[in-house]
């Protein structure tokens, strides 16, 4: 696999802003949707990305989290699922108000968590194959972004300790990649507190980590359009009483929301009633003129 080395100056990139960028909304999207990433830097700042390094480290000791099974995550890989159900300083992550601006700014309204996963990569990981994100919806190829994956770069992401490879512009293919094919990659190299958002069909894959003691401390947390399936099933990972103490943003993106006023709905109740919130929005049919409608 050919490696082209990212420029890790990348203000200068124009995948590449830095947080207090102007415009960065719409720049974040439209990179997304044309080159199916972007990278945004400054999002955390040091003591944060340390804190939750040293978070987890500590869950990955309590709960005995070793190395993945299978050479996808990554016989040098840990991963932690469900980071939700970890700490309130995953979920303040998963609620960040710009990153959910830029996020809804590809997918549109009503979007939802698809899940949060950490993926620490040891020295001696190999590359992991290329994938899409999206592989599992069966829409044609290109379609639209239906998912956007966030990885938010704790440590330092560069070619040598594991950062994510992308093949730019592949989200636009009619083709998944296949195993043994050889693509030209990028390294998304970037500073700690860094964040990478990927349109769900770029082809990707974590890096190899070949260096001699650098971990790579990444963090994914993905979205998907609120018609699709999540991929954690994050209503039943969490008990309802922990929920009900979530904020109301978390909450709606976890599920307890309703797509168009029609998707998600419980004998015609709105799911928030179950975790005590008194929700009670018109369904989309009391809407609809029957006689325009029918
Ligand atoms: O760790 C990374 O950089 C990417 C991992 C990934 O794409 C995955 O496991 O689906």
């Amino acid at each position: 696999m050919g490696f082209v080395s990212y420029d890790l100056d990348m203000q200068s990139s124009d995948n590449t802003f830095p947080i207090d960028a102007s415009g960065i909304e719409s720049k974040v999207a439209s990179a997304v949707e044309t080159q199916g990433f972007a990278i945004v830097t400054n999002v955390l700042d040091e003591r944060t990305c340390q804190s939750l390094v040293e978070e987890i480290d500590r869950i990955e000791s309590e709960s005995g989290i070793g190395f993945g099974p299978n050479e996808f995550e990554g016989f040098r890989t840990r991963r932690i699922f469900n980071l939700i159900a970890h700490g309130p300083s995953f979920r303040d992550l998963v609620i960040h108000e710009p990153m959910l601006n830029w996020v809804g700014a590809v997918l549109g309204d009503d979007f939802l968590l698809s899940g949060t996963t950490s993926m620490h990569i040891s020295p001696g990981e190999t590359p992991q194959l290329l994938h899409a994100d999206d592989g599992m919806i069966s829409l044609p190829r290109p379609h639209i972004a239906t998912m956007v994956t966030t990885m938010w770069a704790l440590s330092d992401f560069n070619e040598e300790n594991g950062a994510t490879q992308l093949v730019p512009g592949s989200h636009l293919e009619p083709n998944m990649p296949r195993p043994g094919e050889i693509h030209t990659t990028i390294s998304a190299e970037m500073p700690a507190g860094s964040a990478l958002i990927l349109h769900g069909s770029l082809w990707h894959g974590g890096g190899q980590n070949s260096s001699p003691n650098s971990e790579r401390y990444g963090l994914s947390i993905q979205y998907v359009s609120g018609w699709c399936r999540q991929q954690q099933n994050l209503m039943l990972g969490t008990p309802r009483e922990t929920v009900a103490t979530y904020p109301r943003r978390l909450q709606e993106l976890i599920g307890y929301s309703m797509y168009r006023n029609v998707m998600g709905h419980i004998e015609r109740e709105h799911p928030l009633t179950l975790i005590g919130v008194d929700e009670r929005p018109k369904m989309v049919w009391d809407r609809m003129d029957s006689k325009l409608d029918s």
